[in-house]
């Protein structure tokens, strides 16, 4: 059944609900869907949830939520692949990527920007203030200051502590889950039934300088559809990105598939183009229907998403393509 006729199905079942006295006929099909609802990936989207869901859970907006949930983890500098205290690329820059996406396909992403606490911010102020969707490197960082943002050092001693340890090797093998495990990329469906998200990392460590993943890619590392669902990803943005990640997790939505069936399919999209090299890679996806209905998948075992709705905030664990 796809979502339009199980929409429909959804309706029509109410309706007869209604006409026999089960539901109050006050109740819509709207109030069937379980929100609000956050969503976010790894052990920390618990920590970013909670900021989160104190605006959602006070009828603030999905847009609002998301970018305000994934700031608190950008300014943590214990967590080392996002923002402040990320760690830097080759050549010791840490060079941040992030987009964020509303319910009216409004988008805003910036990629390579450096010394600026909070990209997530600045892809929101470039969706929100130019004429444009995607800014880059010096001109996202000129931007950024001309909207009041304070140039930062957000290279911490830690991260240039390993950062010189790499130097004596230099080997870029980017270890699944140990590395790259810290994107976020959170996505959220409010009281209004609208849905948003925001993605914001340092990306992989030790990159080549101005490499740029899938996290500040709209349809890569996040995508929204208000009529359909989101989708955010994590993991090896290469990978992601070749297979359009986030908007075919959306696509396969609209055609019908939960959202486990839809993360767990374009997981497969990547086993399959890469099976030799599958091992040594991490693909993750997290998604959420307009129902509020969510689901995961990864390529790899240890990839956990958060989850905060009325019930409570949980980890959960991905089930993975490779056990
Ligand atoms: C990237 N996808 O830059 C990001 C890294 C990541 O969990 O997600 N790590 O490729």
């Amino acid at each position: 059944m796809n979502l339009h006729n199980r929409r429909q199905f959804i309706k029509t079942g109410s309706l007869a609900a209604v006409a026999i006295g089960i539901v109050s006929p006050k109740q819509s099909i709207a109030d069937d869907s379980n929100k609000p609802i956050i969503l976010s990936t790894w052990n920390f989207g618990l920590k970013a949830n909670e900021v989160a869901w104190k605006i959602l859970s006070k009828n603030g907006t999905a847009l609002d939520a998301v970018e305000n949930g994934v700031m608190l983890v950008e300014a943590d500098p214990t967590e080392r692949s996002v923002g402040y205290g990320g760690r830097p690329d080759r050549d010791g820059f840490v060079t941040l990527d992030a987009c964020i996406m509303d319910h009216e396909q409004n988008i805003g992403s910036v990629a390579c920007l450096e010394h600026i606490m909070h990209p997530i911010s600045v892809a929101r102020a470039v969706m929100e203030k130019t004429p444009h969707v995607m800014l880059v490197g010096d001109g996202a960082l000129k931007f950024a200051l001309s909207q009041g943002f304070k140039k930062e050092n957000l290279l911490t001693p830690e991260s240039e502590m390993e950062w010189k340890e790499w130097l004596k090797t230099s080997k870029y093998k980017p270890i699944a889950n140990i590395e790259n495990h810290d994107t976020i990329g959170m996505i959220a469906l409010d009281a209004r039934g609208n849905l948003s998200g925001a993605c914001t990392t340092s990306g992989m460590a030790f990159k080549m300088h101005g490499r740029v993943g899938d996290s500040p890619i709209i349809g890569a590392g996040l995508f929204v559809d208000n009529e359909i669902g989101a989708a955010t990803a994590t993991g090896h943005g290469e990978e992601v990105i070749r297979i359009a990640g986030c908007h075919l997790v959306v696509e396969l939505m609209r055609q019908g598939r939960t959202p486990e069936e839809a993360c767990k399919e374009a997981v497969e999209r990547v086993f399959k183009k890469q099976q030799k090299r599958a091992a040594e890679i991490q693909v993750g996806f997290i998604a959420i229907n307009k129902a509020g209905a969510h689901g995961s998948y990864c390529l790899q075992k240890g990839f956990s998403y958060a989850v905060h709705d009325n019930r409570s905030n949980r980890l959960i664990d991905a089930d993975s393509r490779i056990k």
